[in-house]
């Protein structure tokens, strides 16, 4: 029997011994996190059972075939070491959605040199070669030419007016990086193709295609999944810079281009419509080919990555539309991807197929910010 007393005691015991737990656990948990941050990946306190599950217990993996035909390819992934659990996150999806069955290989780049965990850690997640690789200064640091009062006003200014990154110099150099320097990296020299990845992306599909073949036997030069607008404040004037050197150089334009989804009104304004570049497979040959290396140059020399924020995606996919044949530019329907805050998530059946987990509702292909609606009218 119970009394109340004995009750009350017993409730009391309880309490006290689940905080006390809690507080252990989160402490542990804290020091954890702050050393790991720190440090890299320090080993936290081991588990008691120290030999392992015993042989029987385990099934073979099943040899995987390895694809007849491979494409000249490699993901790139630019990344700080910060970024650790972020890229391993992205990288593990990737390997299960995909690369165990394909097998290609990964270029990290940074600015600094990665620590020999990162190195470790990241390895770990593949069986294909991983290859360590660092940004040369003058890919990365603001060029000495830049004036930097002008460029120093400009992110002030940013600043006050709440623009995202707007104070951020490593930001631009990591925008004109992306831009225009990162196929020249030592390391990407052997390749063509390449696929970006970023810290914690989802991938909710599984793709069971080579992506990669697809572009180099179509002869596509950019895929995307996702594409919106920019915020103009990042580039007031880059449509002007860019009409000054289509005026120059009008011969560098294909017919059959994709102006269309840049521009509303033939060519007056850009419409800010741009394909999102945290994801990008594309060709390497085609940003060191002429038209877009003449393009990079002229707009770099402007100097809009640090007086204004020139990104990335709006400076490839202006590069992309104008220089490319339309058709060379390609939607990636079946590869569901969140970067936040918005998801590609395929619909009916290539969901089905894919084995996809996102909610088919929740998709930002039609949504009022999207631009795809604008790559279709272009077919
Ligand atoms: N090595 C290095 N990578 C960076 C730096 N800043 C950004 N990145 C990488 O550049 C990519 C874009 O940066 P992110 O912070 O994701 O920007 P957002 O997606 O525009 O919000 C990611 O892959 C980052 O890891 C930097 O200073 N150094
Ligand atoms: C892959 O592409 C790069 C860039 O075009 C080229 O230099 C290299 O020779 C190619 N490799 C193979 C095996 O075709
Ligand atoms: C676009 O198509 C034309 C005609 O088919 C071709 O000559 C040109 O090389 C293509 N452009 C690119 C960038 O491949
Ligand atoms: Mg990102």
């Amino acid at each position: 029997m119970m009394t109340p007393t004995r009750y009350i005691v017993l409730v009391l015991t309880i309490l006290i011994s689940l905080h006390y737990i809690l507080t252990i656990t989160h402490e542990e948990y804290g020091k954890a996190t702050a050393v790991s941050r720190l440090t890299g990946y320090i080993k936290g306190p081991q588990p008691p059972y120290k030999d392992g599950v015993p042989e029987q217990y385990y099934k073979p993996s099943d040899p995987v075939a390895l694809p007849e035909r491979k494409a000249n390819a490699t993901f790139v992934m630019l990344v700080r070491n910060t970024d650790g659990p972020g890229i391993m996150n992205s990288m593990k999806q990737i390997e299960d959605r995909f690369n165990r069955k394909f097998q290609y290989p990964y270029v990290f780049l940074n600015d600094k040199p990665f620590t020999e965990n990162f190195k470790k850690y990241v390895s770990q997640l593949t069986d294909a070669p991983v290859e360590f690789g660092i940004v040369p200064p003058e890919h990365w640091k603001q060029p000495e030419w830049i004036d930097e009062q002008k460029a120093t006003a400009a992110r002030e200014d940013m600043m006050r007016n709440n623009v995202i990154y707007g104070g951020s110099i490593t930001y631009r150099n990591m925008c004109r990086f992306n831009s225009g320097f990162f196929y020249r990296q030592e390391l990407l020299q052997k390749y063509r193709y390449y696929w970006r990845v970023e810290p914690d992306v989802k991938y909710f599909c599984d793709i069971d295609y080579d992506p990669f073949l697809l572009m180099q036997d179509q002869n596509k030069v950019y895929g995307f999944t996702v594409s919106l607008y920019e915020y103009e404040a990042t580039i007031p004037t880059l449509w002007q810079t860019v009409k000054e050197f289509l005026d120059e150089n009008p011969e560098l334009l294909p017919a059959d281009n994709a102006f269309s989804f840049i521009s509303d009104d033939g060519g007056l304004t850009y419409n800010r419509c741009h394909f999102w570049s945290n994801f990008e497979i594309g060709d390497m040959d085609f940003w060191r080919g002429e038209a877009y290396s003449k393009f990079f140059d002229y707009l770099d020399s402007k100097g809009g990555f640090y007086y204004e924020r020139w990104g990335d995606a709006p400076v490839h996919s202006l590069g992309a539309a104008l220089f490319a044949n339309k058709s060379q530019i390609h939607f990636f329907n079946d590869i569901g991807y969140r970067h936040e805050p918005f998801q590609h998530c395929p619909q009916g059946d290539i969901h089905t197929n894919g084995k996809c987990w996102c909610d088919p509702g929740a998709n930002f292909d039609y949504e009022w910010y999207s631009c795809l609606s604008r790559y279709d009218k272009l077919f």
